[in-house]
């Protein structure tokens, strides 16, 4: 379901994506749904012009597919036999792009459903919030199909779920159903179908009116602090801290409101 007042986003994009404006939220939407939403090559440009491309004033982008799926993954009819050195340039648009997304201009929220599988959940993990429909499902076919992730799932599905959910969706090609997803923390909201695009655009909407420093210490500090090593931590949470205190716009904020 998309939202009838959302503007069209003047990026050039191919046919396969959509970009919509709701005020200070932009709308990614994979358009692709005779083909499950699968990602071929131009999808993957277009994500990253996308993310690149995003006007001043946007506080959040909300990702989500047309059609019965979030995304079926990497576009196997475009899996030609690829070269080492190939091999590696195609997985490096990939994390180029979802790079642009999870360290990027503005919090993305994801709003998964049906088919959420091998690079559609490494698309997903990208993302910064993620809300699932109950028709939504994880599966990572890589292993069973002899090819191996390379959309950065191995750095960030293992932060999300662990090293031993994903060997063990791996090797065995397990399928984990959204409420398994929303317990094992892979999402951390889970609504009725057809029941994703509002919540997400409500928790879109949420975020883009945070203070734009609170929004970068917590998409580009947080997760980089939560890999260091803790007192080197500190001292950049320190830093941040008071970055984000003594920059924001923080008019009327620091009363308490109830959340
Ligand atoms: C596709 C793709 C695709 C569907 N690439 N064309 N991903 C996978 O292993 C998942 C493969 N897809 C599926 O398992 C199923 O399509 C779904 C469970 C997602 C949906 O099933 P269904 O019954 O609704 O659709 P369908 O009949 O299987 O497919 C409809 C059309 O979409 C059909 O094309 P058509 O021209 O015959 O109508 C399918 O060929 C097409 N289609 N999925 C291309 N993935 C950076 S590395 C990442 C590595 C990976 O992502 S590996 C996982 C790949």
């Amino acid at each position: 379901m998309t939202d009838a007042s959302a503007k069209r986003l003047d990026i050039r994009l191919p046919a396969s994506l959509m970009a919509e404006r709701h005020g200070d939220v932009a709308i990614l939407r994979l358009k692709r749904p005779q083909k499950r939403n699968a990602l071929d090559d131009e999808t993957i440009i277009g994500i990253e012009t996308f993310f690149t491309s995003l006007p001043d004033g946007i506080g959040a982008v909300l990702l989500h597919g047309e059609g019965e799926h979030f995304s079926a993954g990497l576009d196997l009819s475009e899996l030609q036999e690829r070269d080492i050195k190939q091999g590696i340039a195609h997985s490096g648009l990939w994390h180029r792009a979802f790079e642009k997304i999870q360290f990027g201009k503005a919090p993305v929220v994801a709003v998964l459903h049906g088919a959420v599988v091998g690079g559609g959940l490494e698309l997903a993990a990208a993302a910064h919030v993620r809300v699932a429909e109950r028709t939504a499902y994880y599966a990572l076919p890589e292993g069973s199909r002899g090819i191996y992730v390379g959309g950065g799932g191995s750095v960030r599905l293992p932060r999300l779920i662990g090293v031993a959910r994903m060997m063990d969706m791996m090797l065995t090609g397990r399928t984990y159903s959204a409420e398994e997803g929303q317990a094992m923390g892979l999402t951390t909201y889970l609504v009725e179908p057809g029941a994703g695009f509002a919540k997400g655009l409500e928790l879109a909407k949420r975020i883009a009116g945070n203070t734009p420093l609170t929004n970068f210490a917590i998409m580009q500090a947080l997760p980089r602090i939560a890999e260091m090593d803790p007192s080197a931590g500190y001292a950049v949470e320190a830093l941040m801290s008071s970055i984000a205190q003594a920059g924001g716009d923080r008019s009327g904020r620091l009363h308490f409101r109830r959340a």
